[in-house]
């Protein structure tokens, strides 16, 4: 059952698409304070599951996490907030029921971190929709909340394949480059992405003549070798007149405004820059077509970028803290005057009075920013998203997000940003996934590798067996960080055997991915999800199941060659090692299971299918498989 409770919404946020009556009197089981917290008492067993792809645990009790989309560069475990604004929360204690919050600004969960029995949750403002889920069971819990938001985004059945990023990948030479050493080591690929480089000075939906003369040409070339390309798209446009995304936009007042009414000018990767105003449904439409000027050339997918959106500086801004560090260049340095010159430039970045200082023109009225900062990565996914089902209809188009906010679902999928190359971040991307499926987002993965800091062959080995399992399977990486491609590390056999067992599992992961759109259901889920009277099940937080009949449990420390596995029932332990399955059949309870470097294990609960290797998803077999 869910129940609605308005207070003083003013903008529709679309997250929500059925119609539920509203519920009269005070939204149980919370008691909303007089100053402005929906509060809850804690069971000491109560569980917290939900917040998308919140940093943390599986159960999120214990911390305090914000929803509030944020350019967050570090996923460390003090962050109370990653890109997506995911407001959806289910306690699982005394009480069974979920939560969600509709609320375009910004909003506080504190589950237990103040008070470790009480959860305390507040909206800076109280622009919001409540909605109450009760059920039977978790899983028809998350499965009546996903009814509610609609059905989630499905991807083109070759975005199931692998590809392959780096930030650094400046010219065509070095994506073939990149094409032919996978080629040449007998490994599967089915996408290359295109970063920010491939733009004519960061310039969207522009090309650089320089550096891919002839990117149609270019891209056929790759597609006939089974690789699409995957160009980003940021969020600003650089303001630069005789740039006609620029000049059309500003024409037509599609860009966010100032107090003045003059277009908010802001530094991001082109210099100066504006930004398109996703809530204006006009302007919405406008730059989702200017998508055009890429998929006419073949181009079938895209990634968007920095929509938090992720601010270097505002013009305005900058110019006061060159006014500051003016004043301030005849006084002695002494070390408190320094810190203070480094802050000052340090809170240019993403800051909150930025966010107050411009505006947003859409059908409810005028809106300041800040009030509805969280929709704003939500409505240019749609943006793309509505644009391509117009402009490729035949075909879905792969198409995914860096910020996001729940009703974005429905649009495309999400990665989870700038990780680490750190064994923790392996964990925190499995601890993610559950909750962005709560969320409806069943399309994502994280950098595999991690994004910042360099790798090593071990890290990306177990890295990869666990990406092995999700939908979206992509190694990227930051600029200057050390190569981590698949043949980077000399040996190129160990990855050749993890990567082609992804593609020998493709119809059974496409499979269940389909059935858990179809069905509102979860692709991944905690173990607690399945075997809601096994207590040991609801406690362990590094495996998952994986669709209807998998387990997964990763190897994520340094050096480990074993580790502990909890079997909810009976089930056959998979292994592939150096490209051959074998089974062994285990009973319920704990084991010590071994995992040499390069194998990969994995929990069968009924025969899987297996497909015969293949170079990429258009030679993949799918029907007349090998159970196993
Ligand atoms: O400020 O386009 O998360 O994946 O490689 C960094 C460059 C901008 C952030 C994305 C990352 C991408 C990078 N971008």
């Amino acid at each position: 059952m869910i129940k609605r409770y308005s207070y003083s919404p003013i903008i529709d946020t679309g997250a929500v698409v059925k119609n539920i009556p509203l519920s009269e009197g005070s939204p149980t089981p919370f008691i909303l304070t007089g100053d402005g917290a929906f509060v809850y008492h804690m069971s000491d067993k109560c569980r917290i599951y939900g917040l998308g792809e919140a940093t943390r645990g599986i159960n999120k009790r214990g911390w305090i996490y914000d929803g509030w989309c944020t350019d967050e560069p570090l996923h460390t475990e003090d962050k109370r907030a990653l890109y997506g604004a995911h407001n959806f929360i289910l306690f699982d204690g005394e009480d069974r029921f979920a939560a969600f919050f509709d609320i375009p600004g910004k909003i506080t969960f504190d589950l237990g971190y103040t008070e470790s029995d009480t959860a305390v949750i507040t909206p800076e403002s109280f622009n919001l929709e409540l909605y109450i889920v009760t059920g039977d069971s978790l899983k028809d819990i998350v499965s009546q909340f996903r009814a509610l938001i609609g059905k989630s985004y499905m991807p083109p059945k070759w975005a199931f394949g692998y590809g392959q990023s780096r930030w650094g990948y400046v010219k065509e030479e070095d994506i073939r480059s990149c094409a032919d050493r996978y080629t040449d080591a007998g490994i599967p690929l089915d996408m290359i992405y295109l970063d920010i480089d491939y733009m004519d000075r960061f310039m969207d939906f522009s090309v650089s003549s320089e550096r891919f003369p002839d990117l149609e040409a270019f891209a056929a070339e790759m597609k006939s070798r089974g690789i699409r390309l995957i160009p980003i798209i940021d969020a600003a446009v650089k303001k630069l007149d005789g740039y006609s995304v620029y000049d059309e936009g500003h024409e037509q007042g599609y860009f966010c405004k100032d107090a003045d009414g003059k277009d908010f000018v802001v530094g991001v990767w082109p210099g100066m820059s504006v930004l398109p105003d996703f809530l204006d449904p006009e302007a919405s439409r406008w730059f989702g077509m200017q998508y055009k000027a890429l998929t006419d050339i073949g181009i079938e997918g895209f990634w968007n970028d920095m929509n938090e959106p992720a601010l270097f500086y505002s013009e305005k801004a900058l110019n006061n803290a060159i006014e500051e560090l003016k004043n301030k260049s005849d006084i002695s340095l002494d070390a408190l005057n320094f810190f203070g010159l480094r802050d000052t430039m340090n809170r240019l970045q993403n800051s909150p009075d930025d966010y107050k200082s411009f505006y947003h023109n859409a059908p409810e009225g005028r809106f300041r920013h800040y009030d509805v900062h969280n929709l704003y990565g939500y409505k240019m996914t749609k943006s793309a998203f509505d644009a391509l089902t117009e402009l490729r209809p035949d075909e879905p188009s792969l198409l995914f997000s860096r910020a996001s906010y729940i009703g974005a679902h429905r649009y495309g999928g999400v990665w989870t940003g700038d990780n680490h190359s750190w064994w923790s971040h392996i964990l925190q991307s499995l601890q993610q996934m559950p909750g962005l499926n709560m969320c409806g987002f069943l399309y994502s993965g994280s950098d595999i590798g991690g994004f910042g800091g360099n790798c090593t062959r071990d890290l990306l080995i177990r890295w990869m067996s666990f990406a092995v399992f999700t939908p979206l399977m992509r190694n990227h990486a930051a600029f200057g960080t050390r190569s981590q491609e698949a043949f980077a590390f000399g040996d190129t056999e160990v990855f050749r055997h993890i990567i082609e067992l992804r593609y020998r599992l493709i119809p059974y992961l496409y499979k269940s991915f389909v059935k858990a759109v179809e069905s509102d259901g979860m692709f991944f889920r905690p173990l607690a999800f399945d075997y809601e009277d096994d207590g040991i099940a609801a406690t362990v937080e590094d495996q998952l199941m994986v669709g209807d009949s998998l387990m997964i449990a990763p190897i994520y420390r340094q050096n480990a060659v074993a580790r502990h596995v909890y079997l909810p029932e009976d089930m056959r332990l998979i292994r592939m090692s150096k490209g051959d399955i074998s089974t062994e059949e285990l009973n319920k309870g704990w084991h010590y299971v071994s995992v040499p470097m390069g194998d990969v294990v994995f929990f069968a609960k009924s025969p899987i299918p297996f497909a015969p290797p293949a170079m990429n998803t258009s030679e993949l077999q799918w029907e007349n498989l090998e159970t196993l």
